[in-house]
Parts: C-alpha cells; sequence; structure tokens
C-alpha cells in the first residue's frame, strides 16, 4: 500500500527532537500586536500590512483593507493635497492609471476634448482605449480658446490639457481655459501639471477642477518610483474619484508612497535649481549655430513667455529643441552623450535626452506628428541637477560628433587665441 504525506513525513521525522512548542505561531504573532502601532517616529512609517485589525465588525480605526486606505498613503496624499493648495489628493499607480480612472467619471457617449499635443501614452489612451469603451475624443489646440469654444459640444464632460505640452512646451492659459470651459455648464477640466509639479504652477487655484501629474516626474524626482496624483477642491469629484480609486484597484504601493513623500521633501530645492540650469542651458543651445531652435518657456524667445510668467512661479528643466541637419545628425548628437542618458521619461535629479518622434511619441499618428512639430530632428532634454558646466560640456561634444564640419565662434576664438 502506498504511504501517505503523513505518513512519509512522520518516517522522515522520526528519530529527531519533537518541535519547539508554538514555533510557528510564536514567529506569526509575539511582537505584532496592531494595538501597538502609536509610536512617535519622525519619519512616516511604511505600512505594508495589507489588512488593519477590526475591533467589531465593520468597526475600526480608519483603515481596513489597503486598496481602500492605507497610512503611507494617506500621509502622502495629504502632503500633496497641501502643496497644490487643494482641499483632496489621491495617489494612484501610475500617471496612466491616474488618467485612467479620470476617465471612469464619463459615461459611454460622453465626449472628451483632449489638447492635440499630450504625451504619447495619454493621447493612445483616449484614442485608442477609451475609445473602445465608447468615449468620443476630439482633439483639439487648446492653446486657442476659439478653437477650444468651438470644440465643446452637448456631450462634451471633460477638457485635459497639459501646460508646457509634452513635448513641444506650447502654454495654455488655464485661467481662460477653465472660463471657457466653465461657461458651457458641468464640464471637468483636467490640468496634466506632470511639467510643472507643485512647485511652479497650480492649476486649482486657477479654476482647473482636477490637477493631476505622472508623480514619476518631478513629483517624486529620483526615477525610482512610477505613480500618479490627482488633487482637487470639489467634494463630488474627490468622493467619486475616491470610489473609483478603490472600485478600480490601480493603487500605488505603500512602499511607492513613502519614496515620493520622500522626494516631495526636496520639490523645491529641486525645481529651483533644474530652472537654474535648464536658463544657461538653453541660452547656450540659443547661440550654437549647430541649433536651429530652442523652444524653453523659461526664455523670453518662447511665445508664450509672458503667459508662463502669468501663471507659474517659474519653469522646469524641460526643454525641445530642432537640431540642423536631419534624422541622422539627430541620432549621431544622441548617440553621443555622454553624461545624459539617452531615455524615455523627465524630471530626475539626472539629465535625460530623448527623440519623442521614435520614442515617447511614437503612438501619435505621423499626421498629427508632423501637424504639432515633432519632426525627426526634434529633441527633449530633461535638464538635470548635475554641475551646469558638465551639462553644457557634454552637449557641446555631442553637437560637435553630429556637425563635425562646423567650427563654432567659441572654437574660433579659442583657436585665434592660441595663435
Ligand atoms: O508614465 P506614467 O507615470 O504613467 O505617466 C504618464 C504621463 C502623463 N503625463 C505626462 C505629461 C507624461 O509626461 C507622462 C509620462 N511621460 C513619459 C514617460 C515621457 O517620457 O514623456
Amino acid at each position: 500500500m502506498a504511504m501517505s504525506a503523513g505518513d512519509q513525513e512522520s518516517e522522515l521525522l522520526s528519530g529527531f527532537q519533537p518541535p519547539f512548542e508554538h514555533f510557528a505561531t510564536r514567529a506569526l504573532h509575539v511582537g505584532q500586536e496592531p494595538e501597538q502601532w502609536t509610536s512617535m517616529a519622525v519619519v512616516p512609517p511604511i505600512s505594508l500590512s495589507t489588512t488593519f485589525k477590526q475591533s467589531a465588525p465593520g468597526k475600526h480605526a480608519g483603515f481596513e483593507y489597503s486598496r481602500s486606505g492605507n497610512p503611507t498613503r494617506n500621509c502622502l496624499e495629504k502632503a500633496i493635497a497641501a502643496v497644490d493648495g487643494a482641499k483632496y489628493s489621491l495617489a494612484f499607480a501610475s500617471g496612466l492609471a491616474t488618467t485612467m480612472t479620470i476617465a471612469h467619471l464619463l459615461k459611454s457617449g460622453d465626449n472628451i476634448i483632449c489638447m492635440n499635443d499630450v504625451y504619447g501614452g495619454t493621447n493612445r489612451y483616449f484614442c485608442k482605449v477609451a475609445s473602445e469603451m465608447g468615449l468620443e475624443t476630439s482633439l483639439v489646440d487648446c492653446t486657442s480658446l476659439k478653437c477650444l469654444d468651438a470644440a465643446i459640444k452637448p456631450n462634451t464632460k471633460l477638457v485635459w490639457i497639459e501646460t508646457p505640452t509634452n513635448p513641444m512646451m506650447s502654454v495654455t492659459d488655464i485661467k481662460a481655459c477653465a472660463e471657457t470651459v466653465h461657461k458651457h455648464g458641468d464640464i471637468i477640466l483636467v490640468v496634466d501639471n506632470t511639467f510643472m509639479s507643485a512647485y511652479f504652477q497650480r492649476p486649482l487655484a486657477l479654476g482647473a477642477d482636477i490637477c493631476m501629474y505622472s508623480a514619476t516626474k518631478y513629483m517624486n524626482g529620483h526615477s525610482d518610483v512610477v505613480m500618479g496624483l490627482a488633487s482637487m477642491n470639489r467634494d463630488d469629484l474627490y468622493e467619486r474619484l475616491k470610489f473609483l480609486q478603490n472600485a478600480i484597484g490601480a493603487v500605488p504601493s505603500p512602499f511607492d508612497c513613502y519614496m515620493c513623500n520622500r522626494g516631495l521633501k526636496t520639490l523645491a530645492l529641486r525645481m529651483k535649481q533644474h530652472f537654474k540650469n535648464a536658463v544657461i542651458v538653453a541660452q547656450f543651445l540659443e547661440a550654437d549655430p549647430r541649433v536651429e531652435k530652442v523652444i524653453f518657456p523659461g526664455l523670453p524667445s518662447h511665445p508664450q513667455y509672458k503667459l508662463m510668467k502669468q501663471q507659474c512661479t517659474g519653469s522646469s528643466g524641460m526643454m525641445v529643441f530642432l537640431i540642423k541637419g536631419g534624422l541622422k545628425n539627430a541620432e549621431t548628437f544622441l548617440q553621443n552623450l555622454k553624461l545624459f542618458a539617452l531615455a524615455e521619461s523627465l524630471g530626475g535629479y539626472e539629465s535625460l535626452a530623448e527623440h519623442p518622434a521614435i520614442m515617447t511619441h511614437a503612438s501619435v499618428l505621423k499626421k498629427d506628428r508632423d501637424m504639432l512639430g515633432i519632426s525627426d530632428t526634434l529633441i527633449r532634454l530633461s535638464i538635470g541637477l548635475e554641475d551646469v558646466a558638465d551639462i553644457i560640456e557634454d552637449l557641446r561634444q555631442a553637437l560637435k560628433a553630429a556637425h563635425p564640419n562646423v567650427i563654432t565662434p567659441v572654437e574660433k576664438s579659442n583657436k585665434s587665441l592660441r595663435n
């Protein structure tokens, strides 16, 4: 007769001492009493528990289950609401998870007006995913209030803008946009504030209903967390989004919430330095003969510089420029960068460069890319916190590699000094 699993186990253990008493129970429960967590830790603890003890069915101390609420997430959400000047904030598993959850405020048949120049993934979500579920999306140039006003239909329920836009750095007048949108009734205006962060721009104070972020970028700032955030003042929006946060379940981990909360502590310092470095880099690029054009909203050369100064407290490290020549020159430039990493994403402490047409905006239709100016020679830079002289030196040597025959005025004067 075959041996049962139990018989096999007792034969294996025969001759050994019996197990230590209560071993498994002790390992599981001693020192773990949920009632003890009232310590006065200065740094917020990471609360990894997925569940929380109840004193009677339905009677709990504020948390039941980590998807619906978690102490570390709660701590981050309160801090974000405060820096956004908002009543409420909610955290999500990514920027796009935030976008998706916000889209669930709508019903099949509703229309979304989305700024025509937005992050490629946002465009892809609205045009290729939400549309499959009955939400209709119109891509509109919302920097023109006339175009925006004309595009609003009776079934328009949401207007989604980015300012400045990714990647073309176009600026929308948030206050004027909010007035235009709200004139048509109860339409939700969402501003994706990823490029500015809460430090440089407060969309809610300018009339937006929801301010959202890919916190993967500046808000965390260390390129080690994927997360999204949404802040708001309206009670009805908060209640519905809080319900959807739990019902859909695209929530961030407590560890990521801890990390983002930590990153937030240096947001002000980081943003000031990103801006300082970016101004110097943009001026360097503007003066370089191998560069066709620089689009940086923190310099007077930007067509909406006045508007930026009106609605922002500064500009971030984001800019794009057109390198002279063609795709080959752009590729050679990007492949020769040494300090900059050639990588998607932005807003971290480190300098990054990328090619929007091939990388972040590849999912945007070619005709739309052409219309927006996302060309083969467009290069996006996220200026980091390195010593600015090192950043410039890296750009200089990569431009040289891309255009070996161009002698810059600096090279000319160095040469004449040597002779
Ligand atoms: O990557 P995720 O956290 O899901 O966020 C999406 C997103 C939303 N909004 C803006 C303005 C963004 O730039 C992004 C993500 N952008 C990149 C990954 C990028 O390289 O542009």
